[in-house]
C-alpha cells in the first residue's frame, strides 16, 4: 500500500482515514488469524505545530476510531518504528484544520506473527511465546516508542539464548533507533547478563531471531519511559 496524505482541503478539519490489512484478506482466513498488521512510515512530514493541534496523524489498534491508540496525535518530520497491530486491522487517520502545507507521508504494511509495538509507559518485551521456549524460526522486530522527549530505560531479568560464537544461530540485537539502521547496541546470546541502557532518543528496536535448531529460556526485559537527565550520555550503562 502506498497512500499519500493529500488532504487538500481549506476551511475546517478535514479526516482522512486509511483502512491498512484488508488487501491481505486475513479477516476471512482463520489459520491466518493470527496474523498482524505492521505498518512502517517510508516518509513521514506532518505540518508541525503546538500540540499537533494543526494537523496531525493517529493510528488505531483496530478497524475504528474507536480501537485502542497505537499512535498517538503525531506531527512533525518523523522517523517511527514500526507500528504493529495486535490483530489484522489498523486505522490510519490524518486530521487537518486548514490547509495541508506538508508532503503527507508514504507507508507501507506487511503482516507479521511476532512483533510488536509497545507504547505504554512502561511494559515488557519478551521472546515469542515466552515463558515457554521460544520456537525455532522466529523473525521478530519489537520496537518501544516513547513520546518525543523522553528517553527509554531497558532492563533485562531473564536472558538465555542458544550459544554459538557469533551469535550466528539465535540472537537478540537491540538496536538505539526507529530503523534497523540505527545504531546498533548490542547483539546478544547464549545465558548472560545482558547490561541495562537508556535510549538517546526515543525510540528502540529490538530484534529476535531464531534458527531451525534447539531453542532455550528466552529473554524478558522491563522497559519504562522517563527523562534520565543524569544518564543521557549513559547509553549503555555498565554494571
Ligand atoms: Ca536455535
Amino acid at each position: 500500500m502506498h497512500n499519500s496524505g493529500a488532504a487538500g482541503a481549506t476551511g475546517s478539519a478535514t479526516t482522512v482515514l486509511y483502512h491498512v490489512g484488508r488487501a491481505h484478506g486475513v479477516l476471512t482466513h482463520p489459520k491466518q488469524a493470527h496474523l498482524q498488521v505492521s505498518l512502517r512510515f517510508d516518509d513521514f512530514d506532518v505540518q508541525l505545530s503546538a500540540g499537533c493541534s494543526a494537523e496531525f496523524i493517529k493510528v488505531y489498534d483496530g478497524d475504528n476510531t474507536s480501537s485502542p491508540v497505537l499512535l498517538k496525535q503525531a506531527c512533525g518530520k518523523l522517523a517511527l518504528p514500526p507500528l504493529v497491530a495486535s490483530g489484522s486491522m489498523m486505522l490510519v487517520e490524518l486530521v487537518s484544520v486548514g490547509p495541508v502545507s506538508a508532503s503527507g507521508f508514504t507507508a507501507s504494511y506487511r503482516t507479521v506473527t511476532c512483533d510488536s509495538t509497545s507504547t505504554e509507559y512502561n511494559g515488557i518485551v519478551t521472546s515469542p511465546g515466552y515463558p515457554k521456549k521460544y520456537p525455532n524460526s522466529m523473525d521478530c522486530v519489537m520496537a518501544i516508542l516513547a513520546p518525543a522527549g523522553y528517553k527509554i530505560s531497558l532492563t533485562f531479568t531473564e536472558f538465555d539464548l542458544e550459544p554459538f560464537p557469533g551469535c550466528d544461530c539465535d540472537y537478540l540485537t537491540i538496536t538505539d533507533g526507529s530503523r534497523s539502521t540505527s545504531q546498533l547496541i548490542g547483539k546478544y546470546c547464549g545465558k548472560m547478563r545482558v547490561p541495562d541502557l537508556v535510549s538517546t532518543g526515543n525510540s528502540l528496536l529490538l530484534k529476535f531471531d531464531s534458527d531451525i535448531w534447539v531453542s532455550t529460556a528466552g529473554c524478558k526485559a522491563e522497559y519504562s519511559f522517563g527523562k534520565f537527565e543524569g544518564k543521557a550520555k549513559a547509553r549503555e550503562m555498565k554494571l
